[in-house]
């Protein structure tokens, strides 16, 4: 039985990545930072069957001894500090855990088993104020906030130790990927989880940022399979994985709100407090390379994803 360690664990991606390795018979241990309430929420269907050890990107030893521990074959980094606006607030965190984890957690590869498979959980916020549409591989990077600084680090440090040291680290370029289990404050769930509220008499109004930013946005249990199919290759190296369309925030809210039979210009209220210092304005990713190289395709349209979450936040505040 293979051994898959997920840093990120309690995230969004680390919840359905830990399914998928669990369908696929792995044993899958999961890395989750101490904290002093527990924050099992999006795992707590699986903790029978995984394992789930304290671990820090900002701390090197505990990613030593829990690769000596574990002994893995592949090790997915899908930890980080990863809401953008946080990363105004507090961009040295942002650098030491988003950008130098990366190289913490190559570091103790490269002493431990340099011949584990590493995956690198990379964003298309690298892209920034877009040199090229669509975004490729080849793309220049120009990233706009600390964070999108951050990952472009943990991009080149991956390629780096892969050249330098004939490592297995492959690179992922994400496209925003969404689900029920998102976090709330990014502007998907947010809209999702308001939208609820309203129908349901709880909430009067959803106040938003920037209305016609655009992004390629998927379904998260799509882009998970990506993420195994890239360790699965002969060879290390990077994939755009998106969907290859772009949708404005506008949208997303048109379709949420007439999900429920309402008009999203009645509630909509735009707030300069979501406003930010520096815009990501048109994402969109060319996928080319994923669909031949890994044979990936998205299952889950646009549409489909915006109804699903606005289903699942109804179901839970009818729940509550
Ligand atoms: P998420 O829900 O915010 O999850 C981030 C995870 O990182 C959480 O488990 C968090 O733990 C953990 N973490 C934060 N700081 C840590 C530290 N110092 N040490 C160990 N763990 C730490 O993010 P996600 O949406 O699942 O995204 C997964 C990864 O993909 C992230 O690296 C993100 O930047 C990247 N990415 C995401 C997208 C997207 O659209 N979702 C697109 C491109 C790239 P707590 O639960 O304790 O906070
Ligand atoms: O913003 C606009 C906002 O916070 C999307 C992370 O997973 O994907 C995510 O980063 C857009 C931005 O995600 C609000 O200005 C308008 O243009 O949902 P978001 P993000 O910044 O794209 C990338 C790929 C990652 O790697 C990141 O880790 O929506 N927007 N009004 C708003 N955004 C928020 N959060 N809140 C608003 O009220």
């Amino acid at each position: 039985m293979s051994t898959a360690i997920i840093t990120g664990i309690t995230g969004q991606d680390g919840s359905y990545l830990a399914e998928l390795l669990l369908k696929k018979g792995y044993q899958v241990v999961g890395v989750a930072r101490r904290s002093s309430t527990v924050n099992n929420e999006r795992i707590k269907h699986i903790l029978d069957d995984i394992t789930v050890v304290q671990g820090d990107l900002q701390d090197q030893g505990s990613l030593l001894s829990l690769l000596e521990e574990y002994k893995p074959s592949e090790v997915y980094n899908l930890a980080a500090q990863s809401f953008v606006p946080t990363s105004w607030n507090q961009p040295a965190l942002t650098g030491d855990v988003t950008a130098l984890g990366v190289t913490r957690l190559l570091e103790a590869i490269r002493f431990v088993n340099p011949k584990i498979r590493f995956y690198q959980a990379s964003s298309s916020e690298m892209f920034g104020k877009v040199l090229e549409v669509p975004q490729r591989e080849e793309t220049p990077f120009y990233p706009r906030s600390p964070y999108g600084v951050a990952k472009v680090y943990g991009h080149w440090i991956t390629v780096n130790y892969r050249e330098s040291f004939d490592m297995f680290a492959t690179s992922g370029i994400l496209f925003n990927h969404e689900s029920p289990r998102r976090g709330l404050e990014f502007v998907t769930r947010k809209i999702s989880d308001t939208v609820a509220c309203i129908k349901l008499g709880r909430a009067k109004e959803l106040r938003l940022g920037n209305l016609e930013a655009q992004r390629d946005w998927g379904f998260a249990g799509d882009y998970v399979q990506a993420m195994w199919l890239m360790l699965q290759q002969d060879h290390p190296d990077n994939y755009v994985i998106g969907t290859g369309e772009t949708h404005a925030v506008r949208e997303f809210c048109e379709i949420a709100f007439s999900h429920v039979d309402l008009d999203y210009k009645k509630y909509v209220v735009q707030d300069e407090k979501f406003y930010r210092p520096a815009e990501v304005d048109l994402l969109i990713s060319d996928p080319t390379k994923a669909r031949t190289a890994l044979k990936w395709e998205p299952a889950v349209s646009f549409k489909e994803l915006v109804t699903m979450m606005v289903d699942s936040d109804l179901a839970r505040h009818n729940k509550e």
